[in-house]
């Protein structure tokens, strides 16, 4: 399909084309997620950069260097009934900030507003005093967005495919791949590793950027090529019967859920680590303990053998004395002797 094609199939798509009509959907969002400076904001700058086709502009404050920036969750209309949010990033999967991640992701905090990290209960009050201020009218298409700079490593990888699972559990479609930087890495061993995690829909761009936005025909088509394929998911998604309001509040449930059993692993963590620290703080006051023990039997032992030694040198100088004396007497007993002869012989 050639560009002006994709652009008109984009402008006009519309919940009606469904079998069952919109169902009470009003309008796509189509929500950015993933790890700090991967390029989301760059992205969206792309997709409008694209869509309006007149200057370039920084629209979503992409950062002026690498490493990330954004904390507001914005959001960026594309059409009458497409809109782009600005996700804030994460630095760390596992963590607390995970359960905000998911509760950006199935939007249940409201647009618009600064993404604190908060933990546990924190999140949950947000999320129940946002309530009334979320639209169900909203049909969320998630989008993974991830640098081929950074690489991926196994570890990192079954980090990852646990975030897609989750996050294809929320809001019922795994999500979409947007792998940035393609020409800063190994885009063919980053592209398989996605698809060995369970990916189907995987798009390579080099964004569009403040230092590089030369328009090229390439370019511009791999971005209404993305924009159509959401398009296309949504209508295969509103193929069947569905209810916003239901849906709605199933994902707050599952948020709230995971939340309380990522607290509940996250304390379960704390323990373990404060029991491991306690067992090695014990074994270290034994190993003290024995340590203590061994160096006081080797003072007896060291004061008995000096006890022994000086027992023997005792001994060894009463014997040398005894010795002394009875030589001593010996030669009194000659003398004496002697005496008694040269007595007799005068007599
Ligand atoms: N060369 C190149 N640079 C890119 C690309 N995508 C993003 N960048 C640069 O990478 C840096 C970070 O990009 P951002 O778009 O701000 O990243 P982000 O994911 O929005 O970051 P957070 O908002 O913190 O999560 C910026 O300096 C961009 O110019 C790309 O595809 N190619
Ligand atoms: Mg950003």
């Amino acid at each position: 399909m050639d560009a002006d094609r994709l652009r008109h199939k984009i402008n006009t798509f519309s919940f009606h084309s469904g079998k069952d009509g919109g169902q009470g959907f009003r309008r796509v969002l189509i929500q950015l997620f993933g790890l700090l400076g991967h390029g989301k904001s760059s992205f969206i700058n792309s997709c409008l950069y694209v869509w309006e086709d007149g200057d370039y502009k920084n629209w979503a404050e992409a950062a002026a260097k690498d490493g990330g920036c954004t904390i507001n969750r914005l959001t960026y209309p594309l059409t009458r009934n497409i809109t782009l949010v600005d996700n804030r990033g994460y630095a760390k999967l596992g963590s607390y900030e995970s359960g905000e991640i998911f509760a950006q992701l199935g939007n249940l905090l409201p647009l618009g507003n600064t993404v604190e990290w908060s933990k546990g209960f924190g999140l949950v009050e947000r999320i129940v005093r946002a309530e009334n201020n979320i639209e169900s009218s909203d049909f969320i298409v998630p989008v993974f967005v991830y640098s081929v700079k950074t690489g991926i490593n196994p570890s990192e990888a079954d980090e990852i495919k646990h975030l897609l699972s989750t996050a294809e559990k929320l809001t019922g479609i795994y999500p979409l791949v947007v792998l940035t930087y393609k020409t800063s890495g190994s885009l063919t061993e980053t592209m398989a590793a996605f698809r060995n995690m369970g990916a189907e829909k995987i798009f390579s761009f080099e964004n569009y950027t403040q230092k590089d936005f030369i328009k090229t025909r390439g370019r511009h088509e791999e971005v209404l090529k993305f924009l159509f394929e959401v398009t296309e998911e949504v209508i295969f998604r509103i193929d069947h019967s569905r209810d916003p309001k239901k849906e709605m509040k199933e994902r707050k449930q599952f948020v709230l859920n995971y939340v309380h059993d990522l607290e509940k692993m996250l304390q379960q963590e704390k323990l373990d680590r404060e029991r491991i620290l306690e067992k090695t703080r014990q074994m270290i006051q034994i190993k003290n303990q024995q340590e203590a023990l061994e160096r006081q039997k080797e003072k007896e032992k060291r004061e008995m053998d000096q006890e022994l030694l000086r027992r023997q040198e005792e001994l060894e100088r009463m014997k040398l004395a005894d010795q002394a004396k009875h030589e001593d007497e010996i030669r009194a007993q000659k003398a004496n002797h002697g005496k008694g002869k040269f007595s007799r012989l005068f007599r």
